[in-house]
């Protein structure tokens, strides 16, 4: 048996996520198509009878922001340091430029056992595959190379064996029916982030956070969740809310429909939009938000 934790790192916006959630078989992280969407390190476990992967999503690599940016980055840096082997994923329909090649190089240099994801194949020309394994190759980067797609689910199988082969001899770290560490109450807070990120600009989730008061299971089974989308500029709140509150009754609408896809029952959503002034900049109200507790 082979059980092991592997760090998933890459850029922001490669994919990791939906790789993660596609090897695992559930939804355990969120993915959005703009950066920064991962903001913790979240546990994602595949079982098999003959062993388990732990796979640890991070944040994408992306410049320096703010205060939540350092966070997100130390969070990536330490995490890579300390796991069985580390998967590389690089998106290649984004090209591969010398930063891309220094980057894996980066990794590929802390002596942990490797391997590279090179993703989202079905959108881009297969031609251009080869040629860029011969880069990392050329650059001394010698890990196994697996082009996939997450979206098509491409090459995951091999992928999968390709992973277990890099972890050591051992039993299970959690019980087969565990697939994620985080709570269903985490779930719900990214489930309605989630939705901000694909309805609204960039800088209007980058700066949001969710904080869940309620989440509370009734008597004949549904759910009543209260929750608060915490922004950082009254322009912002005005967005969010929308004409006639047309914007955050639709993003609502969206989140609940997945929450109660989620918990497997109905849900009663309130959502509250509030500000607090550079919240993303503190690290006293980053805490108060759920960010950077588990030092
Ligand atoms: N076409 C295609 N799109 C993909 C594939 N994998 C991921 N995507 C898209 O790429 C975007 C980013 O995906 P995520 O999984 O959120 O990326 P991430 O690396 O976790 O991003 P961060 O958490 O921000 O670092 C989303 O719009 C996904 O739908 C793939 O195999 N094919
Ligand atoms: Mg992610």
């Amino acid at each position: 048996m082979r059980s092991g934790t592997v760090a998933v790192i890459g850029k922001a916006n490669a994919g990791k996520s939906t790789l993660i959630n596609v090897l695992v078989g559930e939804k355990v992280a969120i993915v959005s198509p703009k950066p920064q969407t991962t903001r913790d390190r979240i546990l994602g476990v595949l079982t098999r009878e003959d062993g388990q992967i732990v796979f640890v999503d991070t944040p994408g690599i992306y410049r320096r922001r703010n205060a939540l940016t350092d966070l997100m980055m130390k969070t990536t840096e330490t995490t890579s340091k300390d796991v069985d082997a580390i998967l590389y994923v690089h998106d290649g329909h984004g090209g591969l430029t010398d930063e891309d090649i220094g980057l894996a190089g980066k990794y590929y240099g802390l002596g942990i056992p490797m391997i590279i994801a090179y993703t989202k194949i079905d959108i881009m020309p297969a031609e251009r595959i080869p040629a860029d394994a011969k880069a990392l190759a050329e650059a001394g980067i010698e890990a196994d190379f697996y082009p996939v797609s997450a979206r098509r689910g491409k090459n995951i199988k091999a992928l999968e064996k390709g992973i277990f082969g890099l972890l050591p001899e051992g039993d299970k770290l959690f019980s087969e029916d565990v697939v994620s560490d985080k709570s269903e109450k985490f779930m719900i807070a990214e489930l309605m982030r989630e939705k901000i990120l694909l309805k609204f600009d960039e800088e209007i989730p980058h700066g949001v956070a969710i904080v869940v008061n309620t989440f509370q299971k009734r008597e004949n089974g549904t759910w009543e969740i209260n929750l608060d989308i915490v922004c950082e500029k009254p322009n912002h709140k005005a967005i969010l809310i929308g004409k006639q509150g047309r914007a955050i009754k639709e993003v609502s609408s969206f989140a609940r429909q997945d929450m109660e896809k989620f918990l497997g029952a109905k849900v009663f959503l309130t959502t509250y939009v509030k500000v607090r002034e550079e919240w993303s900049d503190s690290a006293a109200l980053m805490k108060e938000l759920g960010y950077g507790g588990e030092e």
